[in-house]
C-alpha cells in the first residue's frame, strides 16, 4: 500500500514538466515526418546524452556511466550506502521510432526525482534513473545489451566487434560516446533493491479497455536470428534457371515456408522478417547472397523453442543449391515480474484513483534483464492505436503524467520500506 508520503511525492509529478522534457529530448535525432532517428551509440544518442546529463547536474543529480555506457543519475537517499531502487529506459530508438518508446521511461524517471527534490522530500534508499545503452537492437545486435551486460548475461568484450549496416564497429562508437560525456566513470553492475520501468504499451490493448494504467506481469520470450543465403552473381540474361544458385529465391522460399511453420491460428506467435539485403542488388545479375533477420516471440518457453528449433532445417531444405548459415543472435526466455511489485504498482495506481489491470509485455524490454538481479515491475500506460516503432507514435500529456505518478508512488514506497 502506498504510504502519504508516496501519494505526496506522486501529486507533485508535474504533467507540462514531463511533456515539455519528453518534446525536448525528441528534438535529437527529429524526423520530419514528426518521429526520431536516434539510434544506438549515433551522434543523436550522445545529444540525448548530454541533454539529459544537462538537466540533472542542473538539479543536482549525481550522473556517472559504465564502461558499456549505462548513464545513471542518482539522486542521494538518507542511507547513502544502501542499493539503490532503479527506474528507467532507453534513449536509443528504431530508424523510424517515436518520440515515447524508451525515452518516457527515462523521462517519467527524471520527472520523479524532480518532484521529490523540488517538493524537498527524502526517501531512505537512492533512487536512480538509468538509460540503458543500445535496447533497440536495430543498429547493434542483439538488443537490451546495456540491461543484459549489468545483469551479467552478455559480456562487453564480445560485443565490441558488432557491426552496423555500414560496417561500422561497436567499439569505436562506444568509446566515443564514452569520451563525449565528462562523467565519472562506474563499474558495470552492482546491487539493486528493485526495479521498475515505465514504458508506452506498444500495443492496442489499455486504449481499447480505456485504461491508463497497465502492471505488466510477464516480457514474452524471444530468440532473434541472422540468415545468410550464398548463391553465385550470375547474368539475368544468359543463365539458364536450371544453372541458377539464385540466392534471392532461395531466401524467399525459406521465408515463405517458415511463415507455413510457424502458421499459428491462436495469432500468438509473433514472426517478422525485418531486414532483408539482397547483394549485389543489381536488376540484372542473379543475386549470390542474402542477409536477412528473424525476431520470434512466444510468452511460452517450449513453443518458442520447439518452433524456433525448427528454423535450421527448414532453412536448409529450402536452400535450392546455395549454402545456409543460421546463427542465433539472441535468446531471452519468458521473464515474469515480481508479484509483489505488480501488487504496489496495482497499489498506487488504487490509491490514486487510476482503475489498472495486469498484463503481458508482447515487447521486450530491459525489465526483462534486471528481473533477474532483484524485484522487477512495469508500469505501463497507452499509445494512440498502439502503434510504436513507427514515426507516428502518439501519447496523451495525461497519461503519461498518470503512468509517471504512479511510478513515482512505487519508486517512494519501495525507497522507503
Ligand atoms: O524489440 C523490442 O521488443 C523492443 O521494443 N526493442
Ligand atoms: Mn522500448
Ligand atoms: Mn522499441
Amino acid at each position: 500500500m502506498s504510504s502519504e508520503i508516496a501519494l505526496k511525492v506522486a501529486q507533485a509529478v508535474d504533467e507540462n514538466r514531463l511533456w515539455q522534457r519528453l518534446m525536448t529530448m525528441a528534438r535529437h535525432g527529429a524526423t520530419p515526418k514528426g518521429g526520431v532517428n536516434r539510434q544506438a551509440l549515433s551522434a543523436e544518442d550522445r545529444a540525448a546524452r548530454a541533454e539529459l546529463t544537462a538537466w540533472a547536474t542542473k538539479l543536482g543529480f549525481a550522473v556517472a556511466q559504465d564502461d558499456a555506457a549505462n548513464l545513471y543519475v542518482r539522486r542521494a537517499g538518507t542511507e547513502a550506502e544502501a542499493p539503490p531502487v532503479v527506474t528507467g529506459s532507453h534513449l536509443d530508438s528504431q530508424p523510424t521510432g517515436g518520440k515515447f518508446d524508451g525515452a518516457y521511461g527515462v523521462l517519467a524517471g527524471f520527472e520523479v526525482l524532480e518532484a521529490l527534490e523540488r517538493a524537498g522530500i527524502k526517501t531512505k534508499r537512492p533512487i536512480e534513473v538509468v538509460a540503458w545503452t543500445n535496447e533497440e537492437g536495430s543498429r547493434f545486435q542483439p538488443g537490451a545489451m546495456g540491461s543484459a551486460i549489468y545483469a551479467g548475461k552478455y559480456r562487453l568484450p564480445d560485443h565490441l566487434n558488432s557491426v552496423d549496416r555500414d560496417g561500422v564497429a561497436l567499439g569505436p562508437e562506444l568509446a566515443a560516446t564514452l569520451k563525449a560525456l565528462d562523467v565519472p566513470r562506474r563499474p558495470i553492475g552492482g546491487a539493486v533493491t528493485a526495479y521498475v520501468e515505465a514504458h508506452i504499451e506498444q500495443g492496442p490493448i489499455l486504449e481499447s479497455q480505456q485504461l491508463q494504467i497497465g502492471a505488466v506481469t510477464l516480457v514474452q520470450g524471444s530468440r532473434r536470428y541472422t540468415i545468410e543465403v550464398t548463391g553465385e552473381e550470375a547474368h539475368a540474361g544468359t543463365t539458364p534457371l536450371k544453372l541458377r544458385k539464385d540466392a534471392m529465391k532461395a531466401a524467399a522460399a525459406i521465408v515463405l515456408a517458415l511463415e507455413q511453420a510457424f502458421d499459428d491460428p491462436t495469432d500468438t506467435v509473433r514472426y517478422t522478417v525485418g531486414r532483408f539485403d539482397v547483394f549485389p542488388g543489381s536488376a540484372n545479375t542473379v543475386p549470390g547472397r542474402v542477409f536477412f533477420t528473424i525476431d520470434f516471440r512466444h510468452p511460452d518457453r517450449a513453443t518458442l523453442t520447439t518452433l524456433t528449433d525448427k528454423i535450421e532445417g527448414i532453412a536448409k531444405a529450402n536452400a535450392r543449391g546455395c549454402e545456409v548459415k543460421v546463427t542465433r543472435i539472441s535468446d531471452v526466455s519468458p521473464t515474469p515480474f515480481d508479484p509483489a511489485v505488480i501488487g504496489l504498482v496495482r497499489a498506487s495506481a488504487a490509491a490514486l484513483n487510476m482503475p489498472s489491470m495486469e498484463m503481458i509485455s508482447g515487447a521486450g524490454h530491459d525489465a526483462m534483464h534486471i528481473a533477474h538481479l532483484c524485484p522487477t515491475g512495469m508500469v505501463f500506460v497507452p499509445c494512440a492505436r498502439g502503434i510504436s516503432h513507427n514515426e507516428v507514435e502518439s501519447a496523451t500529456p495525461a497519461d503519461l503524467a498518470a503512468g509517471a505518478r504512479v511510478l513515482a508512488a512505487t519508486l517512494v514506497e519501495l525507497a522507503n520500506r
